[in-house]
């Protein structure tokens, strides 16, 4: 099993906690889909990464199938295995996916020329991540999980989306919420989380 992408990508980094968490062997390659000799639409046809290939000419595309597939690998997917702990925590996986998708859509606007790039868009997706973290502090119940009492996928998405956060929007969030701080802290400090931090960045203290 090989998984295709950038170790920049938070879209990749789910997929590779994921493989540390659960001590599965699967070869990292480095490829940007961005150039026009990417190998990754010759996988994908939509061009993007993760790409994991899971077999001689067979490639699954799109991270949170990816994760999934990883997860259900073995047979013993991460709890809760309880229906209303597994919607809690796909509520918290959208959550955490939608601001990776609102900082990235932020991050290519403001690489735009200066000429052709609009404030209102940055601004529209600043207020999104906004949201997203007055609505994870007020979902969050304490402790060191958010879904009952053990790691989840719910820690592992809303983990990576904080952290590129912290890369590509630095702003004082953890000021507004104290209590996310701790709870991220804590993820953050993960053997997982450690192994798969993209190059050149040091996490925020
Ligand atoms: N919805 C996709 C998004 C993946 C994605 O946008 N990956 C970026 C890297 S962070 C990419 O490959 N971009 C290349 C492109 O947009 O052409 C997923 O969850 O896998």
């Amino acid at each position: 099993m090989k998984l295709f992408g950038s170790p920049f990508s938070p879209y990749v980094r789910k997929a590779r906690v994921l493989l540390n968490e659960k001590n599965i062997d699967c070869e990292f390659v480095i490829e940007d889909p961005w150039p026009a000799e990417s190998k990754i639409p010759s996988m994908n046809p939509l061009g993007k990464v993760p790409v994991l290939q899971i077999g001689p000419d067979n490639y699954l595309f799109e991270s949170e199938l990816v994760v999934h597939y990883l997860d259900h690998l073995e047979g013993k997917p991460l709890p809760p295995a309880d229906a209303a702990g597994y919607w809690q925590s796909q509520w918290w996986q959208a959550l955490g996916n939608g601001m990776i998708d609102a900082t990235i859509a932020r991050i290519l606007e403001s690489r735009r020329p200066a000429e052709k790039q609009m404030p209102e868009k940055m601004e529209r997706e600043e207020a999104r991540i906004a949201r997203a973290f007055a609505a994870a502090a007020s979902a969050y119940q304490g402790g060191q999980f958010l879904v009952a009492s053990k790691f989840s996928l719910a820690d592992l998405v809303l983990g990576v989306a904080f952290q590129y956060v912290d890369i590509r929007y630095p702003h004082d969030w953890r000021g507004k919420h104290p209590r996310l701080k701790q709870w991220f802290d804590g993820i953050a400090a993960r053997k997982s989380f450690r192994e798969t931090l993209p190059p050149g960045f040091t996490p925020v203290q």
